[in-house]
């Protein structure tokens, strides 16, 4: 297999590129609707892309969580099933990351995120329930383990296996999909072609790209990516970590690029989006000068658990030089951002405010 890192073009002006991981850059929502197109659409790989075939493609279900033995399945076969299209955002659990460091001065350890590893896609595929069911799932299933096709990831000269991570059953046949479709036109590569989970408000580990696997265990699984990482450690947390995260945190972000230039006595249309995997958003307060004063932004979207809700505020600048600009977003459960995060070493579920800088002059 070509190992070409990232396989879709990565113009400068739309993407951040460390490594094989790639961000939307800050300014480029800003163009998109509510739904994030492909070819913009963030991509984080633990190792690199690769370029698999439909026709020789294969999903296997096994382990002794199924009554009898695997049970593979062919594309057409998964693409013959009832199929279903939901929207949901996909985001990585270190987004925000580097805001730990620049905001809060803490170090962490991963890829230093700003605000761009999230999107909002229509995917369409079967539910991981019906294939579950037509492989036999027995009631002394417990955990079900979608594993990638992609290289093992290889950290510190040791080698993790193919990336994989348990889901339990409860969660499994609930709300999960084996996506083969986004945005109406099949998955790119790097999004996980030819079929991908996508596990709706959990951590972006959790939505398994090229899934090749799925382990159905009467007991409880682990992974590197349970154990290792995708938990907290850090002073607030027990020695051995947090549990494994799950869900996804709330966040605002604004859609003007930092440092952007304002002229001053002249009235601007700022935009932004605000987010929240436990609940929809319900209210946005926006402040345009450091946090001394907050208003309501307009939202422009009816608020959903599942997406993004843009917002907006009319902001009128009177005196040249530095400016900070706030978003804080509470959603229907009553979760707001705080002013800063809990510290864990590994930087993930970043939920405090941004400070976003801009120029008046
Ligand atoms: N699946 C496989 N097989 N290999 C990976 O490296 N990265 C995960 C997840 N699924 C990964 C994977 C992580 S950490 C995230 S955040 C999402 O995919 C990113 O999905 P995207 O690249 O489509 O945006
Ligand atoms: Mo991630």
């Amino acid at each position: 297999l070509a190992a070409p890192g990232i396989a879709k073009p990565l113009p400068a002006e739309l993407f951040t590129v460390r490594g094989t991981n790639a961000e939307t850059a800050p300014g480029a929502f800003a163009g998109t609707g509510r739904i994030t197109p492909a070819d913009r659409f963030f991509v984080r790989n633990h190792t690199s892309t690769p370029r698999l075939g439909e026709s020789e493609w294969r999903l296997t279900v096994w382990g002794d969580g199924l009554n009898g033995g695997p049970v593979r399945f062919t594309y057409g076969q998964l693409r013959s099933l009832p199929s279903v299209t939901r929207t949901a955002f996909l985001e990585c659990a270190g987004n925000g990351r580097d805001y730990y460091a620049t905001q809060q001065g803490q170090s962490v350890t991963g890829t230093p995120w700003t605000l761009g590893a999230i999107g909002v896609a229509r995917w369409r595929g079967v539910r991981l329930a019906d294939v579950l069911r037509r492989a036999g799932i027995g009631g002394q299933a417990v955990d079900v383990m979608p594993r990638g096709l992609d290289d093992a990831y290889v950290t510190g000269g040791v080698s993790l296996g193919r990336p994989r991570r348990p889901l339990p059953v409860a969660k499994a046949m609930d709300d999960v999909i084996l996506a083969y479709e986004m945005n109406g036109e099949p998955l790119p590569y790097d999004h996980g072609f030819p079929v991908r989970v996508v596990v709706p408000s959990w951590v972006g580990i959790a939505s398994i790209k090229w899934l090749g696997d799925i382990e159905v265990s009467a007991t409880a699984l682990s992974s590197p990516w349970t154990t290792q990482s995708y938990r907290m450690f850090g002073a607030a947390y027990p020695p051995e970590g947090s549990a494994p995260l799950t869900r996804q945190t709330i966040k605002s972000m604004f859609e003007c690029a930092p440092g952007t230039l304002f002229a001053p006595g002249r009235t601007h249309h700022l935009t932004g989006r605000s987010w929240s995997a436990a609940a929809a958003v319900r209210t946005v307060e926006v402040s345009t000068d450091g946090g001394a004063h907050w208003r309501r932004a307009k939202l422009r979207d009816t608020p959903h658990r599942d997406s993004w809700v843009r917002w907006s505020v009319d902001w009128r600048p009177r005196h040249d030089g530095p400016a900070v600009l706030l978003a804080r977003a509470t959603d229907a459960r009553g979760n707001t951002q705080p002013p800063a995060s809990v510290h864990n070493t590994q930087g993930y579920l970043f939920d405090a405010v941004v400070r976003h800088r801009v120029t008046v002059g």
